[in-house]
C-alpha cells in the first residue's frame, strides 16, 4: 500500500499537556511516527511517498481564513516558546478582539490540553498535505492509500483547535473528493470527532459515522451522543455510536457493523474516508477498548469488504511501543483479498 508522509510533521514538538489541573506528558509524541514507520519498514511492503504541500484553497474549503491566519502566526513564536490556552471567551455575542498569541489563543481553542509552538503550523500543513496526497492518489488510481497524519485532525473544527488537532485532515479531503463523488467518513478513534461532526453537521454532502467511547465518561464530553443526528439538510447524515469503555471487542464489532448497516441505508458513497484512531488499542494510555493486533486485522478486512475507494487517515493511538504493529495489522487486513 502507498503511504503518504513528510518528515516536516515531526517538527511539532510539545512536551506537556494539562488535564485536571495537572501536567502530564503530551500524548501526541513524535515517537508515534517512528513506531509506525518502523513497522512499515519491517513488513517491507509499503512505499512511502512525500506529498507536495496542498493548495491553500484546500484549507479554506473547511477552515475560516482568520483561524488559518491565527494558526500561521504561531510561526512567530520564539524557539522553545509554547502556548497552552487556558482562558476561553465562551460568550460569542461579544465582539472579537484581535487574537494574538499568546494571551487570546483561547479564542480559537476548545481545550487546555493542546498547545502551539513555532513549527505547529508547518507540521499541521504537512499532515494535511499527506492526507491530500493520499486523496489525489486514490482518486486517480482507485487504489486505497494511507496517510500518516500527525498531528491528527478530527477534533479540529472550522475555527478551533483542540484534542492535539489543528487542521481537519478528513474534512479537507472530503471537500476535495466531493468534486468527483459522494463521501462517507467513518471515524473509529476512541474519542468522538467533534470537529468533523461540526463541519458537516448541517449538510448532507458528507455522511459522518463515529464509533467512540461514551461522552458521558470520556473526552470530549460534550459531543458524541446518539441524539446528535444533524440539523437542517444534515438531518440523518450524522450517526454517533457511543460505547462504554471496556466494551469487549465482540461488542465493538457488533456495534460497528450495525452502525455501518444504518449508514448504508442513507448513503452508498463513492469514497470512504477512515479517521483511523488506534487509541482503541489494548493498553493505550488514554483509550480503553482493548482492541488487539488480530482485531485490527479483522477491522481492516471489514472495511475492505465495503468495496469503496478508501483513504485511511491516522488519528489517535498513543501506546508508542505497539502503535506501529497495530497500524500495520490493520493495513495488512485491509490489503488481504
Ligand atoms: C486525536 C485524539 O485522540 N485526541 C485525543 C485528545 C484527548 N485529550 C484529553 C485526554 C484526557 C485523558 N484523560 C485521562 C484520564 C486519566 N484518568
Ligand atoms: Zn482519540
Amino acid at each position: 500500500m502507498k503511504i503518504f508522509y513528510s518528515s516536516l510533521q515531526k517538527k511539532h514538538v510539545i512536551r506537556k499537556e494539562v488535564y485536571n489541573g495537572k501536567a502530564h506528558s503530551y500524548n501526541d509524541k513524535v515517537s508515534r511516527i517512528d513506531s509506525i514507520l518502523k513497522a512499515f519498514k519491517q513488513a517491507g511492503r509499503y512505499e512511502i511517498i512525500v506529498p507536495e504541500i496542498l493548495p491553500f484553497e484546500a484549507l479554506t474549503s473547511v477552515h475560516d481564513e482568520d483561524y488559518l491566519t491565527f494558526l500561521e502566526s504561531s510561526q512567530n513564536l520564539k524557539n522553545d516558546e509554547v502556548i497552552c490556552p487556558y482562558v476561553f471567551p465562551c460568550d460569542y455575542r461579544i465582539p472579537r478582539h484581535e487574537p494574538f498569541i499568546p494571551k487570546r489563543a483561547g479564542y480559537y481553542c476548545f481545550d487546555a490540553g493542546t498547545s502551539l509552538m513555532n513549527n505547529t503550523w508547518n507540521a499541521a500543513v504537512a499532515s494535511a498535505s499527506a492526507a491530500y496526497g493520499a486523496a489525489i492518489y486514490t482518486k486517480t488510481t482507485g487504489e486505497p492509500s494511507y496517510a500518516l497524519c500527525r498531528p491528527p485532525g478530527h477534533h479540529a473544527s472550522k475555527n478551533m483547535f483542540g484534542g492535539y488537532c489543528y487542521l481537519n485532515n478528513a474534512a479537507v479531503i472530503a471537500k476535495y473528493l466531493l468534486q468527483s463523488g459522494s463521501v462517507m467518513i467513518v471515524d473509529f478513534d476512541y474519542h468522538h470527532g467533534n470537529g468533523t461532526q461540526s463541519i458537516f453537521y448541517d449538510s448532507s454532502e458528507v455522511f459522518y459515522l463515529s464509533i467512540h467511547a461514551h461522552p458521558l465518561v470520556e473526552y470530549p464530553y460534550f459531543t458524541g451522543f446518539e441524539t446528535e443526528i444533524g440539523i437542517d439538510d444534515g438531518v440523518n447524515y450524522n450517526l454517533n455510536v457511543p460505547l462504554m469503555p471496556l466494551s469487549s471487542p465482540s461488542e465493538y464489532f457488533k456495534a460497528l457493523l450495525k452502525g455501518l448497516e444504518k449508514a448504508f441505508k442513507v448513503i452508498n458513497p463513492d469514497y470512504l474516508i477512515l479517521s483511523a484512531g488506534f487509541d482503541i488499542e489494548a493498553g493505550d494510555p488514554i483509550g480503553h477498548f482493548n482492541i488487539s493486533p488480530n482485531d485490527f486485522f479483522r477491522l481492516g478486512k471489514e472495511f475492505r469488504s465495503l468495496n469503496k475507494k478508501t483513504i485511511i487517515l491516522q488519528e489517535g493511538g498513543y501506546l508508542v511501543s505497539e502503535l506501529g504493529r497495530n497500524v500495520e495489522s490493520f493495513l495488512a487486513g485491509f490489503s488481504e483479498n
